[in-house]
């Protein structure tokens, strides 16, 4: 009895990489596994395991392969699937959260030497595949990051707020008692003292570190902040009305 070479595409395999959002973690924002190895012809399917956005879009891949791109997954549970039929190594990373170090690579067959590859460098401004939705292409020079923190007062007039924020390892911020300004949009009405929130903070124009989103720490925030395409504080703007406070207006089911 013999077999005849068998091709790799009887034998495809799905794999998956979770999308975590950990707020316990060191690195709030990472793909798990980070790093794969898998076959031409095999799948990935990245799934949100929990209700935030992210995405996965190439920075780096083979010569000849295309630049995948998913679409901005938000719900829970949230997947999207790529098959990968040309052999090298394709790097991508999460779009909202490239600057927290949102990063994976992937693989196929056997590693491309850098002279095999196309992109690499960095940044958000590809357009050849397909990324239309950031107008001025800003993120790329501007520094943000997620943080978590306790409320300590809130400043409705001069738009601050002061807080205990954790460590923010993307900006290099140790632990912090401070105050921090908030951008316009952003509604701090609903915010009271020794609330625990999660905030996205971006440094401005004028070089100065604003809160661009606040979510309460369980998670619930309104989901209308955060669709792309618009001019979402998680990517570049804050020119959000002041459109939180409502909950979960978005999600009729
Ligand atoms: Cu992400």
């Amino acid at each position: 009895m013999s077999f005849t070479a068998v091709g790799s595409q009887a034998m495809a395999k799905e794999y998956t990489v979770k999308m975590v959002t950990n707020l316990d973690a060191e690195q709030v924002y990472y793909f798990e596994p980070a790093e794969l190895t898998i076959q031409p012809g095999d799948t990935i399917k990245w799934v949100n395991v929990q209700e935030d956005m992210h995405n996965a879009m190439a920075d780096a891949v083979p010569k000849g392969a295309e630049f995948f791109e998913s679409p901005m997954l938000e719900e829970e549970g949230a997947s999207w699937s790529y098959t990968f039929n040309t052999a090298g190594t394709y790097s991508y990373h999460c779009h909202p959260h490239a600057a927290a170090g949102m990063k994976g690579m992937i693989t196929v067959g056997a590693p491309s030497a850098p002279e095999e590859m196309q992109g690499g460098a960095h940044n958000h401004d590809h357009g050849a595949h397909g990324h239309s939705n950031h107008g001025d292409n800003k993120a790329s020079a501007s520094k943000s990051a997620m943080g978590t923190g306790v409320i300590h007062s809130v400043d409705l007039a001069n738009n601050k707020i002061n807080l205990s924020h954790e460590p923010i390892p993307a900006l290099s911020w140790p632990e912090m008692t401070m105050d921090l300004d908030v951008a316009e949009g952003v509604d701090l009405k609903a915010l009271a003292p020794d609330e625990k929130i999660k905030f996205h903070i971006e440094l401005d124009d004028d070089k100065v570190y604003r809160i661009t989103k606040i979510m309460k720490s369980n998670g619930q925030h309104d989901p209308k902040q955060c669709k792309p395409g618009m001019d979402c504080p998680m990517h570049e703007g804050m020119k959000h009305g002041g459109d939180n406070g409502d909950g979960h207006g978005g999600h009729d089911h």
